[in-house]
């Protein structure tokens, strides 16, 4: 068992995953989260806060010079957000599957904006891109750290 989970955390990945201020709205958070639980990702920190434009311009610091940010910053600033950090294997490539494409008109049905979002403006979450970049988000919105635990089902989602 302790060598099993030596060998799960070696190759664990962390992410960083945010249910924008519309999928708060529509009541989409439970789904949202259901959807990474159910897959056997292991949530690490969850909080519904709503940080200020300030910490929205950081976190889409790279964005900064599209026509569309200062509509993008104002979209999330204009209700909290539920920020959670998820764990497990390829979690960071898996969970931007799992959201679908950046724009609603080419996510593919069974995913949560193919499922439940229409326009690019509106995509109710949020996912990283790359494992770097998911570290940098994770630092900018858990400043306080995660929360680190050993689930027991872990045996029943990974092989070895
Ligand atoms: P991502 O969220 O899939 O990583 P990014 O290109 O990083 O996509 O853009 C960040 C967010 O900015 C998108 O999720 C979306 O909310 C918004 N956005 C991206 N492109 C457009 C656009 O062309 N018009 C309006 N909003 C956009
Ligand atoms: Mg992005």
């Amino acid at each position: 068992l302790i060598n099993s989970f030596l060998l799960q955390t070696s190759t664990m990945e962390r992410t960083y995953i945010m249910i924008k201020p519309d999928g708060v709205q529509r009541n989409l958070v439970g789904e949202i989260i259901k959807r990474f639980e159910q897959k056997g990702y292991q949530l690490l920190a969850m909080k519904l806060v709503r940080p200020g434009k300030e910490h929205l311009q950081a976190h889409y610091a790279d964005l900064a010079g599209k026509g569309f940010f200062n509509g993008l910053i104002e979209y999330m600033n204009s209700g909290p957000v539920v920020a959670m950090v998820w764990g497990g294997f390829n979690v960071v490539a898996e969970g931007r599957k799992m959201l679908g494409a950046t724009k609603p008109s080419e996510s593919a049905p069974g995913t949560i904006r193919g499922d439940f979002a229409v326009e690019v403006g509106r995509n109710i979450c949020h996912g990283s891109d790359a494992v770097a970049s998911a570290e940098k988000e994770i630092a900018l919105w858990f400043k306080e750290g995660v929360c680190e635990w050993n689930p027991s089902r872990n045996a029943w989602v990974y092989e070895n």
